[in-house]
């Protein structure tokens, strides 16, 4: 019975000291804990006389429950204060600025991807994108380039091993369209391409799409349409194209492509080098050895087919003068490209 008394005592004491809640917990598992020394009180019981045993464990109880009163007053006003320095620590100045977002900008050769692709998507072309690793067949032979033709050259061509390479244009994967399906065919394909090339104008690997018409009836006039519109799309809605004659091996006739100097409109400045036109494109009707090739008829079917450089368009379009800006990653240039 003395004991009760005294360990209610020194809970009291030891409570008081508690400077914060988690010591007060501390202090609360010495009394009251499953190992605690009113716990311990009631292990004792045997060695009291039956007699007095229900007064003593009436004590203990009554003990145990005026100590956890406690404890809980002593709790709530602790972790009270604790909430309050709590609250004045976090106290945050809503009227300070924010932090100014600084959205970042699409590369202008992406500009000018999505671009081409949105225009051609919406006059009914479908996207396909072939590997860039490629071999002699589908990136020359199909295409009807000559195994002499110095575009095949170790100085020209990337090679890699066992008669792989790095394509240097996206229409040898337009090769395996056409091998693969039946007319109509109507794709463009935009795409990372290789040439063993350096300098202001010209970079190792650069971006190109090629687009591919094959259909009954074909002419060269859907062609000389399609590129009307895509320079209005593309420049401004004056602009005109010219056609001159051209070769490449794997279209007949073929043709280069100008259009209008949207810088000056035509009458000639320094974009158009006083010419009043600019080179954008190459194009043609498709060769027929190579419709051939892939297993379309050329008395049934006809083809134009057209590429560009995503870079070279990028250039002319934002009057970027060294192709290296591209590649450099400054954000100073890029950050350029906002709407
Ligand atoms: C050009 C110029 C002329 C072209 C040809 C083909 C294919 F796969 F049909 F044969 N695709 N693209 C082509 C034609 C590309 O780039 C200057």
């Amino acid at each position: 019975m003395e004991d009760t008394e005294l360990i209610e005592n020194e809970a009291q004491r030891e409570a008081e000291t508690a400077q914060d809640s988690h010591a007060l917990y501390e202090i609360k598992m010495k009394f009251l804990g499953r190992t605690g020394k009113v716990t311990a009180l009631l292990k004792n019981m045997r060695e009291i006389e039956a007699d007095k045993r229900p007064a003593f464990g009436k004590r203990v109880n009554d003990l145990r429950e005026s100590l956890e009163r406690k404890f809980a007053l002593l709790e709530e006003k602790l972790k009270k204060r604790e909430l309050e320095r709590r609250l004045a620590a976090e106290e945050i100045d809503v009227t300070v600025p924010g932090r100014r977002f600084k959205p970042g900008a699409l590369h202008p050769v992406t500009r000018v991807r999505d671009k081409l692709v949105d225009l051609f998507a919406g006059i009914g072309f479908e996207v396909f994108e072939g590997p860039e690793i490629e071999d002699q067949y589908y990136n020359f032979t199909a295409l009807n380039t000559p195994e002499d033709h110095p575009a095949r050259d170790m100085q020209d061509t990337f090679y890699l091993s066992n008669g792989f390479l790095l394509r240097t244009q996206t229409s040898a994967g337009q090769i395996r369209v056409m091998e693969s399906r039946k007319p109509p065919i109507k794709i463009v394909s935009p795409g990372r391409v290789f040439r063993s090339d350096d300098d202001a104008t010209h970079s190792p690997m650069f971006h190109q799409m090629e687009g591919l018409v094959v259909d009954r009836g074909i002419t060269l006039c859907d062609l000389s349409g399609m590129l009307d519109e895509f320079a209005r799309a593309m420049f401004t809605k004056e602009t005109k194209t010219r056609l001159r004659p051209s070769y490449f091996p794997f279209t007949e006739p073929s043709v280069e492509v100008d259009v209008s100097c949207f810088s000056c409109g035509g009458k000639g400045c320094p974009l158009c080098k006083g010419t009043g036109w600019i080179e954008v494109l190459g194009a043609g009707m498709v060769n027929r050895k190579v419709l051939k090739n892939c297993g379309i008829d050329p008395d049934e079917y006809s083809g134009f087919a057209f590429g560009l450089g995503l870079e070279r368009i990028a250039m002319l379009k934002y009057g970027i003068n060294n192709i290296k800006l591209l590649t450099e990653n400054d954000v100073r240039f890029l950050a350029q490209f906002k709407d």
